[in-house]
């Protein structure tokens, strides 16, 4: 395990991310190499950490002044053993190989443990939707896609939304997708429900991660009912996890952007969220304007040169981190120990640092890894492409059934694979070893390509 992992900082050294999901993924599959030595010998993990395919190209594109910008555009095809590449694409100005190769490799196992047919991709870009006029995101995704049509389709790579990439730039990105291709198909998700879309994608992800929350405090015989939750990050994942833990009875006092965040003592309520989401999808404001509306609250810049992050500092029950990858490291794990969390799900892809977890798992703390709590999301976009397959619409409660019941499926696997193992409790393991295992046995099956 070390020789390999050793192998990847090597070859890559700059990769600091992708390091760090390799280590946490190969820090879990040891007990299965040693029961299958036929993984060993057929190379599984060594091509595993290689994508099948990495593809970079130039987005150049005309801004509302006329000045011509240059962005750089990525698409990881990490791994399609068992089915076309799914995943993800991220527009953020701090997009690189390394963040996208992390993504792609999560996303492969996430993808196997939501018992759909879904292999592992993740794209995206430099470019920062901030400040940039309709105008000026719509020719950049109209760019963008004039070069990766050529790689997806609907049986090949499906893209779909990350960081900066909603139903806005989803339907830019169709719009030329179609006009290139001269078909209309289900080569993306998140689509808008009069096109195609499916309804409850939006909340997937969110509502997914307290169903599956929900399952992991069901284990120590609780409930979320009356719960303190930190929820960072006043996004896609961030708006949905917090509606769904308002209806389920628990009080939200945090959400943050990447200026700050804020504290609502008395919780944030079914209004003062939908107040944050005309803030953040329609105005595309910044989260301290909320105290200007509801004065009680707190607004805290955080310096992002600071060693922790002040937003877990505060008192609570449960912990759902929801911005990005990194944002609890160790000092900030040791923080939530010391104030008595007692669980931390993860709605982000790799929010915690791999000391971070180890602080949390020490401790004893419920923890459950982004791979498997937020796999809601790619979860409905599989959905979605049914749905597209079959040229029809589900309703919103068969789409929410079907969800609820695969987050207690991924919870299940991850619960009775980490007992399997000897490691009860341990949902990093569980879901390694339960996607890994999916996986290789399908690779194996396909012989070396
Ligand atoms: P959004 O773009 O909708 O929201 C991202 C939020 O996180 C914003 O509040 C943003 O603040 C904050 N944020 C982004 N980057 C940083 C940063 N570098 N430092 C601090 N804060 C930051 O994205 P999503 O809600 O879709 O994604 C959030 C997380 O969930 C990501 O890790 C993503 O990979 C993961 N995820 C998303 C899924 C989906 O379906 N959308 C599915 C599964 C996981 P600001 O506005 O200031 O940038
Ligand atoms: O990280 C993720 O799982 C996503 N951003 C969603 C991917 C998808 O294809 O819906």
């Amino acid at each position: 395990m070390s020789d390999i992992l050793q192998q990847v900082k090597d070859r890559d050294p700059q990769e600091r991310e992708f390091h760090q999901a390799v280590e946490e993924f190969l820090n879990s599959v040891q007990p299965v190499l040693e029961i299958n030595p036929e993984y060993r010998h057929a190379k599984i993990l060594e091509r595993l950490v290689e994508p099948e395919r990495v593809i970079a190209f130039r987005v150049p594109w005309l801004d509302d002044q006329g000045q011509v910008q240059i962005n750089r555009g990525i698409r990881v095809e990490m791994n399609s053993a068992i089915g076309p590449y799914k995943g993800g694409l991220r527009f953020h100005p701090s997009v690189n190989l390394s963040i996208l190769k992390f993504l792609a490799f999560e996303q492969v196992f996430k993808n196997a443990l939501t018992t759909l047919p879904m292999g592992g991709g993740k794209g995206g870009a430099d470019f920062d939707p901030k400040g940039k006029s309709d105008n000026e995101v719509m020719r950049f995704c109209q760019s963008y896609m004039c070069e990766l049509f050529r790689h997806i389709g609907p049986n090949t790579d499906i893209p779909a939304g990350d960081i900066g990439v909603g139903a806005r730039e989803i339907g830019y990105l169709f719009g030329m997708y179609k006009r290139l291709a001269n078909e209309f198909t289900g080569v993306l998700t998140g689509k808008s429900l009069n096109w195609g879309g499916s309804l409850i994608r939006p909340q997937a992800t969110g509502f997914g991660v307290v169903y599956f929350a929900k399952e992991m405090l069901f284990t120590k015989e609780q409930s979320l009912k009356d719960k303190v939750c930190l929820v960072s990050g006043a996004g896609n994942v961030a708006q949905f996890t917090t509606q769904k833990l308002i209806e389920f009875g628990a009080k939200v006092v945090t959400m943050s952007d990447s200026s700050g965040y804020i504290y609502d003592e008395n919780g944030i309520d079914d209004e003062k969220l939908a107040w944050i989401m005309r803030l953040k999808n329609v105005r595309r404001g910044r989260i301290k304007e909320y105290t200007q509306k509801y004065p009680e609250a707190v607004y805290t810049r955080v310096d992002s040169s600071s060693d922790h992050h002040p937003v877990w500092d505060h008192k609570a029950d449960c912990v759902f981190p929801c911005a990005t990858q990194n944002e609890i490291n160790q000092k900030d794990a040791e923080n939530l120990v010391k104030n008595r969390v007692i669980m931390v799900t993860e709605g982000a892809n790799m929010p915690t640092t791999l000391e971070g977890i180890n602080v949390l798992m020490d401790a004893g703390i419920l923890f459950a890894p982004g791979k498997a709590a937020n796999a809601g999301g790619v979860s409905v976009s599989g959905l979605e492409m049914t749905q597209n397959s079959m040229r029809l619409s589900w309703t919103r409660q068969e789409v929410d059934d079907r969800l609820n019941i695969i987050m207690q499926s991924i919870h299940k696997t991850c619960v009775e694979t980490a007992a399997q193992f000897g490691m009860p409790g341990n949902y990093v393991m569980g879901a390694n070893i339960a996607g890994f295992v999916k996986v290789a046995e399908a690779m194996m099956d396909q012989g070396v390509v």
